[in-house]
């Protein structure tokens, strides 16, 4: 495969994000599938086999969002929490990628607090410094999707 097709394989997708589960895990999240084909895919270091399926039907003019507490929206390369708060506790958050490229989220929480020279250090390794909280699969230019998540109290980080 080409640089080319590679490109066009990655940027020409749409990719809808979604949770990821650690082994006896169980996740959620509530996704836009857009009519057409699409591609279910996991685990990234014991792959398995990806799931062919397609969508039917018309996407409605007025989709109800979930109602979500805060919003996450992702640039290229930057985040910020563009409305409402985190909280400790359950809570529905909406993730959004509002940059020109395909982002995604790590999110781990730190039981001491973090400097800028301590995330270089720790984007290395995020799991080896962090309690992993969330990881919030590739989202494409303009998608979003809306997760019900648990946080505990401290400093938390996102990567991309
Ligand atoms: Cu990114």
């Amino acid at each position: 495969m080409s640089d080319d097709e590679v490109d066009t394989l990655l940027f020409g997708s749409t990719y809808t994000g979604g949770a990821f589960a650690e082994a006896g895990d169980v996740t959620q999240a509530v996704l836009d599938l857009t009519p057409g084909q699409w591609l279910a895919a996991g685990g990234f270091e014991e792959p398995q086999p990806p799931v062919y399926f397609n969508v039917a039907g018309e996407m409605p003019d007025s989709l109800l969002e979930p109602s979500a507490s805060a919003t996450i929206t992702m640039a290229d390369y930057s985040f910020a929490i563009a409305a409402g708060q985190l909280t400790a506790g359950p809570q529905v958050i909406k993730v959004e990628n509002a940059g020109s490229q395909p982002h995604h989220i790590y999110m781990g929480r730190s039981t001491v607090p973090l400097t800028d020279a301590d995330l270089e250090t720790i984007a290395i390794n995020p799991d080896e410094h962090l309690s992993h909280v969330v990881s919030i699969q590739t989202i494409s230019a303009g998608n979003a999707v809306w997760l019900p998540i648990t946080l505990s109290p401290g400093p938390h980080v996102l990567f991309c």
